[in-house]
């Protein structure tokens, strides 16, 4: 399986410089580098932050969040944004998704990077009384939909109750997140009306805490000052100190409107400090014709690479 990521092609322009031109081995020199600096920086990362990143999510799974607010990565979105395919692309699993309401309960992914040689694909679910162990990763979509069904019922319901998945790997970051179900404005048919509430009730526990980095997914096709989701991150965030901006679906962009979305990027229409990253995941027709994660991977990269606007 290839190294899944999520790429940030205009993501740091905004605020880069241009450099100047460098003779080859200069160049060299300097990619040699900041490759060193990479690893010994990834060592350091897996050997200090990693422990404190198990510490918390073993706290977490204890319920001590009711009383304290420990610090997570949330992602939140209007319904249909794409955050599970976000996530889908960064832990190399496939997630339930699709139109309509999907995510029904907050997924805790544990993603965690094993480095030793040989090292495997492991993954376990665990939710109310129940723990598995998955050994295969087309099995993780049918278990959360099976955990959603048994905590939030069949049907269109929500829960507040935490489902963790944890996937370690030699392919996925040193990461935690929370995915989160999708912001409604209206209650569609079968859905309780209460359930836009509950869901924006949720969505608030998480973001208000100051500990919490709020991942905003915003789809490229939509007009990014009418998104929900903004707005309730710039409510407990108005200086946009926590919040990050992922823009999806950059190829459903309405043709002519490529330069806005550039400036949002550019962190010139809604100016968050952590700025913007535009990513393309698998859409639906991908999905139906069975498109592998590592395919999708390619397939973003060559989108960015041959788009006039966005490369
Ligand atoms: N064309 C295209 N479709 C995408 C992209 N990202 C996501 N999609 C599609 O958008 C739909 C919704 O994606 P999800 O990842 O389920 O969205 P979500 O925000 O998790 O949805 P809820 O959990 O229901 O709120 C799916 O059909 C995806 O295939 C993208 O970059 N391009
Ligand atoms: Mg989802």
């Amino acid at each position: 399986m290839d190294h899944p990521k999520v790429t940030s092609p205009k993501g740091g322009s905004a605020a880069s410089s241009p450099s100047p031109p460098r003779s080859g081995s200069a160049k060299a020199k300097e990619e040699s580098w900041e490759a060193m600096a990479q690893g010994c920086l990834s060592s350091q990362y897996e050997e200090k932050v990693r422990p404190c990143i198990d510490l918390i999510d073993s706290l977490r799974a204890l319920g001590v969040e009711q009383d304290l607010a420990l610090p997570a990565i949330a992602v939140i979105g209007d319904q249909s944004s794409g955050k599970s395919s976000v996530l889908e692309a960064l832990s190399g699993v496939a997630l339930p998704r699709g139109s309509g309401i999907v995510t029904r309960c907050p997924l805790l992914l544990r993603l965690k990077k094993v480095t030793g040689e040989g090292e495997q694909w492991t993954c376990s679910i665990c939710y109310q009384e129940y723990k598995a162990e998955l050994t295969d990763p087309s099995q993780v979509e049918a278990e959360i939909r099976k955990a959603q069904n048994c905590i939030a019922g069949k049907g269109l319901g929500i829960s507040n109750e935490l489902i963790s998945l944890e996937v370690s790997s030699p392919h996925v970051p040193n990461l935690s997140l929370i995915d989160l179900p999708g912001i409604t404005r209206v209650a569609v048919n079968g859905q309780h009306v209460h359930t836009t509430y509950q869901i924006k009730n949720l969505i608030r526990t998480y973001i208000r805490r100051q500990q919490t980095i709020n991942l905003v997914v915003v789809p490229c096709n939509v007009d990014i000052a009418t998104t929900e989701a903004l707005s309730m991150a710039q409510e407990v965030d108005p200086e946009g100190d926590r919040t990050i901006g992922i823009l999806t679906k950059p190829d459903l962009v309405d043709k002519g409107t490529e330069d806005r979305v550039v400036e949002v990027v550019k962190n010139l229409v809604y100016p968050l400090k952590k700025g913007y990253t535009v990513v393309r995941c698998r859409g639906q027709k991908d999905v139906c014709e069975q498109l592998s994660l590592a395919e999708a991977l390619r397939k973003e990269r060559d989108f960015f690479e041959k788009h006039p606007q966005f490369r």
